[in-house]
C-alpha cells in the first residue's frame, strides 16, 4: 500500500517504478480512500498500541494505492526495498529513505508474512481483480 503522504506528495509513479524495477510483478492495483472504519480494520492488529488512533486517522486522511505483488521471496525482498519502519533508520536508496518523512507517514506498507499478505490482499481485492 502506498500511503496518503506519498500519494499526496506526488511519489506514486516513482514508487511503482521502484517496485517494478525491483522485480515485482503487479498482480492487482487499486486507487482508493479508506474510511476510518476500514483503516481501523486493516490495522486491527495494532489496536492496543498507543499510536493506533493517529495511525487510523492518518491512513484515512487521503487516497492510497493498494497492490498485490508477486516475486520469489516477495515478503523478505519487499521489506528490503522499502526499508525500516522509521525512515530516519532506513537504508540509503530504500523507498522510505527516499520518500518518507516520519515513522507514521512512512510512505508505504508491506506485509510482514505470506499469511498476512494473503489476508491483506483479500482485504482489498476479489479474485476477479487479480491478473
Ligand atoms: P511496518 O511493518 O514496517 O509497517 O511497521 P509496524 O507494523 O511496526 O507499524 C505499522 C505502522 O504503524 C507503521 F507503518 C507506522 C505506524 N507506527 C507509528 O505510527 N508509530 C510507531 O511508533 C510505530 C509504527
Amino acid at each position: 500500500m502506498i500511503k496518503p503522504d506519498a500519494v499526496s506528495n506526488g511519489y506514486t509513479g516513482a514508487i511503482l517504478d521502484d517496485i517494478i524495477k525491483g522485480g515485482f510483478k503487479i498482480v492487482a492495483l487499486k486507487y482508493i480512500k479508506l474510511s476510518e472504519v476500514t483503516a481501523g480494520q486493516f490495522y486491527a492488529v495494532h489496536k492496543e498500541r498507543p499510536f493506533y488512533g493517529e495511525l487510523v486517522s492518518f491512513m484515512s486522511s487521503g487516497p492510497i494505492v493498494a497492490a498485490i505483488l508477486e516475486k520469489e521471496h516477495a515478503v523478505e525482498d519487499f521489506r528490503k526495498l522499502i526499508g525500516a519502519t522509521d525512515p530516519a533508520k532506513a537504508d540509503e536508496g530504500t523507498i522510505r529513505q527516499k520518500y518518507a518523512k516520519s515513522i507514521e507517514a512512512n510512505a508505504i506498507h508491506g506485509s510482514d508474512s505470506d499469511e498476512n499478505a494473503e489476508i491483506e490482499g483479500s482485504f482489498f481485492f476479489s479474485a476477479f481483480e487479480r491478473f
